[in-house]
């Protein structure tokens, strides 16, 4: 096991739900905002994976063009059954709890229904739902009570579960509290399964921060009584100096090897004292050992960096986006222009900027701790250009038009720049992420954003921003860096991008 890569899904990938069918190995992860939405990635050695397209992709399967900050899509179940592949998950503060079907896993996947109430209104609130098979072809949904609002987040009521129509979607009983885990707390993301003839019960408890963790309970029924596991948390990095942090959020599955795995999230701080999580919650995996009592065993995370990864994208050659683009509460497809010109991408502004809920901006998640972005541009009919995201209120951006460069960093209610004339509109945005420099100025406990232009090719830093402040512990969002061009005013034309970075 310890060959695999760790993390097996580099950038903000959270809450991952793993399914083995045939000879492939099948994983789901969140999107909150971001479309499109709800990634499926496929791999047959659990150390490569493909992203073999996303099961939101039409508008109204979620409802994120005005979901808050970080609502949307949150936490998927993903199964097989008979064929069919079933995926339930909730758009929290947009359509409720939803089960999504497909018979191929790459899509088309159905609109999402809404797992309904017994008197067929309202969704069954909640989120983190988990989709299981009773021995007598009972549907069971298990999932963390948490009565959602527009506002966000409200009261936990711990694990509950219903058994559901799954042709009518309609919840044949009210909710039933089932075990909650061992006292820590939001309970959530169960998952249940049938081993060795005993029903297990797997959440995480703690919260998705440093107390996060996993624990286990077993019963004869998966509708329980369950008893807990006397080595409870199964897994967590709380209170230690492991260099995966927050560890949570478990799935199991038989892998390649015939033992088990369980993936699962954590995030990587670029240093241990305080430190902080530039890229986001990411999707890792461990061992699993079943020991002679019948309680698994999960081994601490271990780290296996991948090998860096460049990417570099001509535009004069491209004619349609891969899918590794996202946008926010929108499509890619609704922002970005491939036919306005054969040798460019085209952004068309109208007047937002990154501090809308909707900006004009087309983006990919950064993968790597140390992360160098250039995008080529032409900026003599609009404003725009190169920017790092966390959310509305937390973004990084160099931007060019009318004869100058700003680099600009929005902290919150905090906006600092650094503004520079420019003689050309054809230019090379940059901005990296490096580790902070010996003697620099900035702490060890993140990285360094620089910020520079290229014109008539002579390159100018701007600015060096600190990293912190693009990071989940300070952005307190559940996504992580997503780096991208955008337009604010008129047309930007991107001719080029290149990203490289790697994890040394
Ligand atoms: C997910 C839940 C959680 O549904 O965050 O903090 C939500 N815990 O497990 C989004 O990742």
């Amino acid at each position: 096991m310890t060959t695999l890569f760790n993390p097996l899904l580099n950038g903000f990938h959270p809450d991952p739900s793993v399914v083995r069918v045939g000879d492939d190995w099948f994983l789901a992860t969140s999107t909150f905002e971001y479309l499109p939405g709800i990634p499926i990635h496929r791999s047959s050695d659990f150390e490569n994976w493909e992203l073999i397209g996303h099961v939101a992709t039409r508008e109204g399967q979620l409802a994120v063009a005005d979901v808050p900050t970080a609502g949307g899509a949150w936490a998927p179940t993903l199964r097989h059954r008979d064929g069919v592949f079933h995926l339930v998950i909730t758009d929290a503060m947009g359509r409720g709890m939803l089960h999504f079907t497909a018979t191929d896993a790459a899509g088309p996947w159905s609109d999402g229904d809404l797992i309904l109430r017994q008197d067929g209104t309202g969704s069954v609130d909640g989120i983190d739902p988990d989709i299981a098979w009773g021995e007598d072809d009972t549907v069971y949904i298990t999932f963390s009570g948490l009565l959602l609002s527009g506002e966000g987040v409200g009261q936990h009521l711990g694990i509950q579960q219903v058994r559901v129509d799954l042709d009518r979607h309609i919840a044949l009983e009210e909710p039933r509290s089932l075990w909650s885990g061992t006292g820590g707390q939001f309970p959530e993301a169960p998952h249940l399964y049938p081993v060795d003839g005993r029903w297990y019960l797997m959440i995480a408890e703690g919260g998705t921060e440093r107390g996060h963790g996993i624990s286990i309970a077993r019963g004869d029924s998966p509708e329980g009584p369950f008893e807990t596991a006397p080595q409870n948390p199964l897994v967590s990095a709380r209170s230690t100096i492991r260099p995966v942090q927050n560890t949570g959020h478990g799935d199991l599955v038989i892998g390649p090897d015939g033992t088990w795995l369980c993936v699962l999230l954590g995030v990587r701080p670029r240093s241990m004292t305080r430190a902080f999580s530039a890229l986001g919650r990411e999707t890792f995996v461990t061992a699993v050992r079943w020991e002679d009592d019948g309680w698994p065993a999960i081994d601490p995370v271990l780290l296996h960096a991948r090998p860096g990864t460049r990417v570099d994208i001509d535009f004069s050659t491209v004619r349609e986006l891969d899918r590794e683009w996202i946008a926010v509460r929108q499509t890619p497809g609704s922002i970005a222009d491939l036919d306005a010109r054969a040798d460019a991408l085209v952004l068309h502004g109208d007047g937002r900027t990154l501090d809308d809920p909707r900006p004009v901006f087309l983006g990919r998640r950064q993968e790597h701790l140390t992360n160098a972005v250039t995008v080529a541009v032409d900026v003599s009919a609009g404003v725009g250009g190169l920017a790092v995201r966390y959310d509305e209120r937390f973004h990084v951006e160099i931007e060019a038009g009318g004869g100058a460069v700003v680099a600009r960093a929005v902290v919150a209610d905090l906006v600092q720049e650094w503004t520079a004339p420019v003689a050309s509109d054809v230019l090379e945005l940059h901005i990296e992420s490096r580790p902070p420099h010996a003697g620099g100025g900035f702490p060890r406990t993140s990285d360094v954003f620089h910020l520079a232009v290229t014109a008539d090719g002579v390159r100018q830093e701007l600015a060096q921003i600190d990293g912190r402040f693009l990071s989940s512990e300070t952005a307190e969002s559940f996504t992580g860096r997503v780096i991208g061009a955008y337009a604010v005013t008129g047309d930007i034309v991107v001719t080029r991008w290149t990203a490289e970075g790697d994890d040394e």
